[in-house]
């Protein structure tokens, strides 16, 4: 039978700091899920260039093959959810497109939430090589998290505007017949803002005013298969922060997961839009007050600590910048904002 609230979570593993299935376990443990890590690397710490160098290997695929087949063997594939992520090459992510079909056979009900974990503003950290297999095990997920640029790379749509961020949300159901989607964060100007439906963009910066905001999205299909495509599709908009940690886009599915609609519980069907967008309003809510506790961390570090920021000898301003972003999300102090998280962000119906 299958073990309900057990979530299998494919994702790399970082001795120091949080990305991958450091930053997805703790939330969705505390959130009361059993979380069953698969590890698809083992890495000091993650691979963006703030930290200079990483050591650790990848798992090859005969190693993921030979820990499935072990899992099968003693009937532990036998989760209610499912949750992947960065899976850094194709021989390995053929050895998970796999994987999903065994836990499906088990489970039809599997729920399926795939994070397409390939890069961000425009730089590709896995092989390229994964590109066309994502596209293969897009039609198997309830629901996929990729970011703007993830986003760009599996429909062909370039996101500029509001327009073609809604090409883009209804490109997925069309080609791959996914039922949900959620592109995590698009910088739009305010007045693209506008187009989309929210009342007085500008009454939503409730920092220092900027032209651009962030926006997260979703789609639920709402037709049936072969039926013509309806969706209900949303926006939710809130302030860009000017500063970037690893690990957030994880954080973020691991929410998506650990709150995804469930029909036991009537908050989802009450909510005024649509189920998915009452699971990404708590979602981005829990984001929010984590990254508030992490800026609050990273300015008294640099008060703190002046070699942060002071300039050496010889270093340019972006190597100065690089050294305050080894700066990890601030989680296991966050605990509260994860369980009860005040969502001030509501999603608006496009
Ligand atoms: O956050 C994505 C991610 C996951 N896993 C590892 C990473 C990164 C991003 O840099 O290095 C190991």
């Amino acid at each position: 039978s299958t073990q309900e609230k057990r979530v299998l979570s494919i994702q790399s593993h970082v001795v120091a700091g949080y990305v991958g299935n450091k930053a997805a376990s703790f939330p969705l443990q505390l959130l009361g899920w059993e979380v069953d890590p698969v590890l698809t690397v083992s890495f000091s710490n993650h691979t963006a260039s703030c930290y200079g160098r990483w050591g650790g290997s990848k798992f090859d695929a005969a190693h993921l093959e030979d820990v499935f087949s072990a899992l099968d063997a003693n009937g532990l594939l036998r989760q209610s959810h499912l949750l992947t992520g960065y899976v850094p090459g194709a021989d390995a992510l053929k050895v998970v497109v796999r994987a999903v079909d065994r836990l499906r056979a088990v489970n039809p009900a599997l729920v399926y939430v795939l994070d397409p974990v390939m890069g961000d503003d425009g730089r590709i950290y896995v092989s390229e090589s994964v590109i066309p297999i994502y596209k293969a095990l897009l039609p198997r997920a309830t629901c996929a998290t990729p970011n703007y640029f993830e986003a760009e790379l599996l429909t062909d749509v370039k996101i500029l505007d509001a327009s073609s961020l809604q090409l883009a949300l209804r490109t997925f159901h069309e080609r791959y017949r996914i039922p949900n989607i959620v592109i995590s964060a698009v910088s739009l100007p305010v007045s693209e803002l506008a187009k989309l439906g929210f009342v007085d963009a500008s009454s939503l910066v409730d920092r220092a005013p900027t032209s651009r905001m962030l926006v997260c999205s979703g789609s639920t299909m709402t037709s049936a298969p072969g039926e013509p495509l309806t969706t209900v599709s949303f926006g939710i908009a809130f302030p860009e922060l000017a500063e970037h940690y690893e690990g957030v886009g994880d954080v973020f599915s691991s929410l998506v997961v650990g709150r995804f609609p469930s029909s036991a519980d009537p908050d989802f069907a009450a909510h005024p839009v649509s189920p998915l967008a009452h699971t990404v309003e708590l979602a981005i809510a829990s984001l929010q007050g984590i990254l508030f506790k992490t800026r609050q961390h990273a300015l008294s570090l640099a008060k703190a600590r002046p070699d942060m920021i002071v300039p050496r000898e010889g270093e340019t301003a972006d190597e100065r910048v690089r050294r305050l972003r080894t700066v990890e999300l601030r989680l296991v102090q966050s605990q509260n904002e994860i369980l009860d998280p005040v969502v001030k962000y509501r999603a608006v119906r496009f």
